[in-house]
């Protein structure tokens, strides 16, 4: 069928146009894509209703989705942990049960087979997948999932070359292994690799917090081996007979955003903190980043955690959460326009976040879609200039939305209240 439905929502479908025509979708998409646009369409009218006004520039409620053609471009995934954007187009997804998926341009959805027995039990499964740097030669892909038992996991890094025509993971290997630990709590897990072959994991201190200040334990920590597993001689504790040569940072407690600043090289990261405290960090080659010594988070019995916020010593967040209404997940970094954007996804918040850098500090924090997609868990920017978000639920879609335009919309909104403030009363 090529009838297309006309609806309130745009639907372009993979297609790499700047500004895609709104409101088609074809008919011959699968019915549960079709439903989920419906509920776009409907929240959309419904936001255009209750959102009049002008809200706080921190919190836009007034924010319009039908504005940036926020579209669900493929799914339904079960709780979807992470998303690889492939050259031509298509998306790897990770789902935390541990499956691995393909979703095509034309949103068809392959189960990809091959992957090792995977521990999925509550928070823990699979969890992050990059792409080598050289895929679009060697289809080589990274995942790093839970590996064990409950009561003794690991965090594992294999990786593997994609058989897109068999559409299976062939020669699979571990690269790495963390320090074993009980229970599956505070996983980090997310990955980047680089363009010059090295692979960075933030492992979480796995509930055990003063773990994350042992060098000799990798939880709560960020790890940087090469990509072939073996470890560089320059990291910062390749040196130290007591500290493990992995270890590129420490004092994390849980980190679920790791993204790589395509402009300076440089690493960017945010971690959950107790009761407050989470918090956005530039990870910097041998820092303690404090945790559990200092934290702007308390207990969640309201007791205090370790000697305060800050000491000489140990790198203060560049900017940091408290109250703990925002448990961040999935980071992008995005230099496509004047001043350099973080986005990133929230779990408790139900939001997207984008936070602003200028002068060397974030001068400004939006928050949007709050409660509107649900848990944000993986935020990714595409090479087509998109923001694909996954969310955490068991049907869950890939949404993809243009970049462009929700820049464009947002720079509106401060000038806009200033203009206000300062109109002759
Ligand atoms: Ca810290």
């Amino acid at each position: 069928m090529s009838a297309l439905l006309r609806l309130d929502v745009s639907c372009p479908f993979f297609d790499n146009r700047a500004v895609a025509p709104k409101f088609a979708i074809p008919m011959n998409t699968n019915r549960w894509l079709r439903r989920a646009a419906l509920a776009a369409l409907i929240f959309s009218l419904f936001s255009r209703i209750a959102c009049a006004g002008i809200a706080d520039m921190e919190d836009l409620e007034d924010f319009d989705p039908a504005d940036v053609d926020l579209t669900p471009i493929a799914g339904p995934f079960e709780f979807p942990s992470s998303m690889a954007l492939l050259p031509d187009g298509s998306v790897l997804i990770s789902e935390r049960a541990g499956r691995l998926r393909l979703a095509t341009p034309e949103a068809t959805i392959h189960d990809i087979g091959g992957l090792p027995t995977i521990l999925a039990i509550h928070h823990a499964g699979l969890i992050d997948i990059a792409l080598d740097p050289d895929f679009a030669k060697n289809r080589l892909v990274y995942f790093s999932y839970s590996h064990g038992t409950e009561l003794s996991s690991t965090i594992r890094v294999s990786r593997a070359v994609l058989d897109r025509r068999t559409f299976r993971l062939r020669r699979s290997r571990v690269i790495f292994e963390s320090t074993p630990a009980t229970g599956v709590e505070h996983l980090g897990g997310r990955m980047v690799v680089t363009a010059d072959g090295y692979l960075f994991l933030t492992l979480g201190d796995r509930q055990e917090r003063d773990r994350a200040q042992n060098l000799g334990d990798t939880s709560g920590s960020i790890i940087r081996i090469r990509t072939d597993g073996s470890v560089p001689p320059d990291n910062p504790f390749a040196d130290s007979p007591s500290a493990l040569s992995e270890i590129w940072s420490f004092g994390h407690r849980n980190p679920q955003g790791l993204a790589l600043d395509p402009e300076t090289g440089e690493l960017w990261s945010h971690e959950h903190g107790a009761l407050g405290g989470d918090e956005f960090n530039r990870i910097v080659r041998g820092t303690n980043y404090g945790w559990p010594i200092v934290t702007y988070g308390v207990e969640y019995s309201g007791d205090t955690i370790g000697e305060g916020v800050e000491r000489e010593g140990l790198e203060s967040p560049l900017h940091y959460w408290t109250p703990s209404d925002v448990a961040p997940s999935g980071l992008a970094v995005d230099t496509s326009g004047n001043s350099k954007h973080f986005w990133l996804g929230t779990l408790v918040g139900q939001s997207l976040v984008r936070l602003e850098w200028q002068n060397d500090r974030i001068v400004r924090e939006t928050r949007l879609l709050k409660s509107k997609l649900g848990r944000i868990r993986d935020v990714r920017i595409g090479v087509d200039g998109h923001l694909y978000l996954a969310v955490d639920h068991p049907e869950a879609a890939l949404y993809r939305v243009n970049l462009t335009q929700l820049n464009r919309l947002l720079e509106v909104h401060p000038r806009k209240r200033s203009a206000e403030e300062t109109a002759p009363q």
